[in-house]
């Protein structure tokens, strides 16, 4: 059966939930939580179905039928879960039947030996009592009531124990999905995807700077999704449609078969807060995106494209950034290897100068060319920008917050970015003090950080340090402090340090 995990209910709960919570709530979950937000809350799930399964082992003692009190509406929120998800069919709603059934059956054949056993006392007459030395000595091999009751208990919670084992092991086999694909995408080899190369000139030598390129392991990750689509290439298509002149349909091969465009390119998130981590730059290679919605054919009304990702997700994106010159792509690699399918394998669009939640669409299975007026996308519609321009800003590396320096000429450090736009100049201040400027590297293209290192006269004891860039449409990045919501954060990135004797 072509069930895979994602159809688990209480993924599904977990994924509702994520679904009913307001932009804002989320976003303070995932700032609390950081990107281990979507566990927590399976894990919270998992105990409160616990904590109810054991309420109900306790109704089991009443009545039959009360344990059903607590089955059918878990049952019921499981089965509307399950059949609100993206692309849902009848079909995704049977692990909740096959549940609910299977709890029944447990719970009854569990009990069953108690309600036997609690029977049998309450039949105990004193009559019979008084002739229990009689009884004894007639059918002697039969155990007392109470360790029948109890022998019989373990032997079938035994038997479910073993069968929930073997039931395990069946849903493991389920995951070979996503280890298929991850063995499809080991032996992928892209002709035209070339290796990583440092560029000269984007590199200041500096111990502890984040390095030029972000090893895809340490490449920060968003996803709405708890269990990410595992995708084989073959099944792999991508559509472009609504305001063209002629649809298109691709496949994966249509895509390595192509002209690939390949470049350095920094994607950061709209949720990364001034100094956070939520920014990395790698190596892309894919298919320009300009020559595509060409070969559609767009039509001049047409402001926005819809897209869509296997997963439901969804983001809007302005034509105005895909049409131009910049290296806007249906991305196949990253850093020279086939996309990790955590970032989005086989294809994942990628636009630079707009923050990933409306442009780097992972999975993308559907491009509607349309107008923002007629949409609203995933993010958009839980209280963020409608357009996500990147904003200029700027993150001390070195030293970290809290470390040390040596007294003396000390060399800070760290990146800069104004992607599509270019970093002109960085400059840092010590202890409120002038501005003085940094020296900085020049990478080959706008796309992505720059890096920044200051040398700075440091007398022994407690420092801050702060930051701050200027773009190279001559925008100085300013020093008011905004939340991450609606559309970026804002202010200088300041660090607290001590300067040590050396
Ligand atoms: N399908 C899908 N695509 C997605 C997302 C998502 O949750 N689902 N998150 C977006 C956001 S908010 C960002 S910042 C980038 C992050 O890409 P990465 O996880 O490869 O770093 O992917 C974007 N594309
Ligand atoms: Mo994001």
């Amino acid at each position: 059966m072509a069930m895979t995990i994602r159809d688990s209910p209480v993924v599904a709960v977990a994924e509702l939930v994520i679904r009913l919570t307001p932009g804002p709530v989320a976003e303070k979950a995932i700032s609390i939580l950081g990107h281990r937000d979507k566990q927590v809350l399976v894990l919270i799930i998992l105990l409160l179905v616990s904590l109810l399964f054991a309420w109900a082992g306790r109704l089991a003692a009443r009545a039959w039928w009360a344990p059903l009190l607590v089955f059918v509406p878990l049952s019921v929120l499981g089965g509307v879960a399950a059949s609100m998800q993206h692309g849902a069919s009848a079909l995704d709603v049977l692990p909740v039947v096959v549940g609910f059934v299977t709890w029944l059956i447990s719970l009854s054949l569990l009990t069953e030996p108690l309600h036997r056993a609690r029977a049998a006392t309450s039949t105990t007459t004193p009559a019979t009592t008084a002739s229990a030395p009689a009884a004894a000595s007639g059918p002697a091999t039969e155990p007392t009531v109470p360790g029948r009751t109890r022998r019989s208990f373990l032997i079938r919670g035994g038997a479910i124990a073993a069968a929930s084992v073997a039931l395990g092991m069946a849903g493991r086999a389920v995951g070979r999905g996503r280890r298929h694909v991850e063995e499809t995408r080991r032996l992928l080899k892209l002709s035209g995807v070339t290796a990583p190369v440092v560029p000269p000139g984007a590199r200041l030598p500096l111990d502890d700077m984040s390095p030029w390129m972000t090893p895809a392991d340490d490449f920060y990750k968003i996803n709405t999704a708890i269990v990410v689509p595992a995708i084989e290439p073959v099944d792999w298509q991508l559509r472009i449609h609504g305001m063209v002149d002629r649809e298109v349909v691709l496949t994966y091969q249509d895509l390595v078969d192509r002209q690939l465009t390949e470049g350095w390119v920094t994607l950061n998130c709209v949720s990364n807060p001034v100094g956070g981590p939520l920014i990395g730059n790698a190596w892309w290679s894919g298919v320009r995106l300009a020559d595509l919605l060409r070969e559609a054919g767009v039509h001049p009304e047409a402001d926005a494209i819809l897209q869509t990702s296997d997963d439901g997700w969804t983001c809007g994106t302005p034509l105005s950034a895909l049409a131009d010159n910049r290296n806007a792509m249906l991305a196949l690699a990253m850093n020279g290897e086939p996309l990790p399918i955590d970032h989005g394998f086989p294809v994942r669009t990628l636009v630079p100068g707009l923050y990933g939640y409306v442009s780097a669409c992972k999975w993308v299975v559907d491009i509607e060319v349309t107008q923002f007026s007629q949409f609203s996308a995933y993010w958009t519609e839980r209280g963020w920008g409608e357009r996500g321009p990147v904003k200029l800003s700027s993150r001390i590396d070195v030293p970290s917050s809290g470390g040390e320096l040596s007294a003396g000429s000390a060399r800070i450090g760290g990146v800069a970015w104004a992607q599509h736009i270019g970093i002109e100049a960085v400059e840092v201040a010590l202890d409120g003090g002038d501005w003085q400027p940094a020296e900085i590297a020049h990478p080959p293209t706008d796309d992505t950080w720059v890096q920044w290192v200051a040398t700075v006269d440091v007398a022994e004891g407690d420092h801050v340090v702060r930051v701050r860039a200027t773009d190279k449409n001559g925008l100085v990045q300013t020093g008011v402090e905004r939340e991450v919501l609606p559309d970026g954060a804002t202010g200088w990135h300041s660090v607290d340090f001590t300067a040590t004797a050396s």
